[in-house]
């Protein structure tokens, strides 16, 4: 494995963004001028969000983009060659049972019956008492569940719902989309760029050492704990003994626990939960978000849900799912009713049955991943009941910036450095199972040439 010949990035960590796009000047403007000129008619009288210019970069995935691009236009004649196991997006088409869900319910709106206009904000009663019942065996009520446009803009949801004053706890590494809306909600300081931590967010590192699970009693207490299984980016699913030590640990510290399922049904192994409530005491701590997007191939249609319990409260003896309640029916105005009709036809017999191949699918791309870097004689974690892989680089890489660049460049394959993830993603590489067969095998042949060690 060669890493020095390469022109890499060199970076720790997600570097500060040079815009992609092309900001021309107005006539007799200099090109610096634009930013900076108090006579520029297009700057505001506008105080910018603090908050926002605490932000130490653009978001993650967006990022690996211009990369991506910015590596096409200088070497165009790789384009046809280029495969992607970066963004962990769906790839595989719609099958047919769930599409047919989609199109009846467009047509429904196209008929004076079936029509209808604003949905309930909470989502249609039929897709909350399903939820309940298929995914959830009834260990919640459809009361609970709250049908939103997916998960990410749910964290986003949650976090307006806490509010500035909380002190939030990430996994580290985790979903970028923790942290940045803790920063972009005003609940941290400055980021510090020697640890490149925020403060006033508590870090709880998982890595080999810990199974990738955190030690939350051994750490400051927070008010929400952020916790994803199985977990983005590292494929670690928790045991039921590990959830059941948090919601208990949560509970004596009187924090509340959000906990993203999103890649639930990637779970294969026994002994391992795939809902938070599956943990005795968790209604009395925990939310849950979650998402059609990797069941069903939904990333684009836009579909998922949040689980607020009933007796879930604040400090003042407030109820948790009246606030959350608030934020959807003021900010949000139901997903799709056509998108809602899809994910009817995802929770009857035959959508369970498709949904099951499709994630069987992805996850014999994860194997031969898994078995490529294996071979090669490196760690690799995940890819069980997860759709990703987390490669432990070896130490004279230099970075996980630097092997993303340097795979890039030699393989023409796109991953994500594990530092994209969090300060304790430095030192791994994630891979997406999200791909073509096709394209995986292709990309496991030329791996098994670049990452070769020397
Ligand atoms: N939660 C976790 C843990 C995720 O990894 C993702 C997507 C989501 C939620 C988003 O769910 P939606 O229901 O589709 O909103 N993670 C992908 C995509 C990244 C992104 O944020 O655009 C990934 O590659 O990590």
């Amino acid at each position: 494995m060669k890493f020095t010949s390469l022109a890499v990035c060199a970076v720790a960590a997600l570097p500060a963004l040079t815009s992609s796009f092309s900001l021309t000047p107005s006539k007799g403007q200099t090109g610096s001028a634009i930013f900076s000129t108090s006579a520029d008619a297009s700057v505001s009288q506008v105080e910018r969000n603090e908050n926002f210019a605490k932000l130490a970069g653009g978001y993650l995935f967006p990022e690996i983009g211009r990369r991506r691009n910015a590596y096409l236009e200088e070497n165009p004649e790789m384009a046809d060659r280029l495969i992607s196991l970066g963004i962990g997006d769906t790839t595989m088409p719609i099958p047919p049972h769930i599409l047919n869900g989609l199109v009846e319910g467009a047509k429904k709106l196209g008929t004076q019956d079936g029509y209808s206009g604003y949905g309930a904000e909470q989502g249609q009663a039929l897709l909350r008492e399903k939820i309940a019942k298929v995914l959830y065996n009834d260990l919640i009520d459809a009361s609970e569940v709250f049908v939103s446009d997916g998960a990410k803009c749910d964290i986003m949801r949650v976090q307006q719902m806490f509010g500035p004053n909380v002190k939030s706890a990430v996994q580290d590494p985790s979903y970028p989309v923790y942290v940045d809306t803790s920063v972009m909600m005003g609940q941290t300081g400055m980021q510090d760029s020697k640890t490149m931590q925020y403060d006033n967010i508590v870090y709880m590192k998982c890595g080999p050492e810990n199974g990738f699970f955190p030690d939350y009693k051994s750490l400051p207490r927070a008010d929400v704990v952020y916790l994803c299984s199985p977990n983005n980016p590292t494929g670690a699913a928790a045991t039921k003994e590990q959830l059941t030590e948090i919601v208990e640990l949560c509970k004596e510290r009187g924090s509340i626990l959000v906990f993203d399922a999103a890649y639930a049904p990637f779970i294969r192994s026994e002994n391992v939960p795939k809902s938070i409530f599956e943990i005795e005491g968790a209604k009395d701590v925990a939310i849950e978000v979650n998402s059609f997007s990797k069941y069903a191939g939904f990333t684009g249609v836009r579909l998922g849900w949040t689980v607020v319990p009933s007796g879930l409260k604040f400090k003042d003896g407030s109820l948790v799912r009246d606030d959350f309640n608030r934020v959807m029916t003021t900010a949000f105005n139901g997903a799709s009713n056509i998108v809602q009709a899809g994910g009817l036809a995802c929770l009857d017999e035959e959508g369970q049955k498709e949904i099951n191949e499709l994630i069987d699918y992805y996850l014999e791309n994860a194997k031969l991943l898994r078995e490529t870097f294996e071979k090669l004689g490196y760690i690799v974690h995940g890819g069980i009941d997860a759709p990703y892989i987390f490669v432990e680089l070896p130490e004279e890489v230099g970075g996980s910036w630097d092997a993303f660049s340097m795979i890039l460049e030699k393989s023409q394959v796109v991953t994500i450095p594990g530092a994209g993830f969090g300060p304790g993603g430095e030192g791994f590489l994630r891979l997406s199972a999200f791909a073509p067969k096709d394209s995986v095998i292709e990309a496991c042949k030329r791996l098994e040439v670049t990452m070769k060690k020397d």
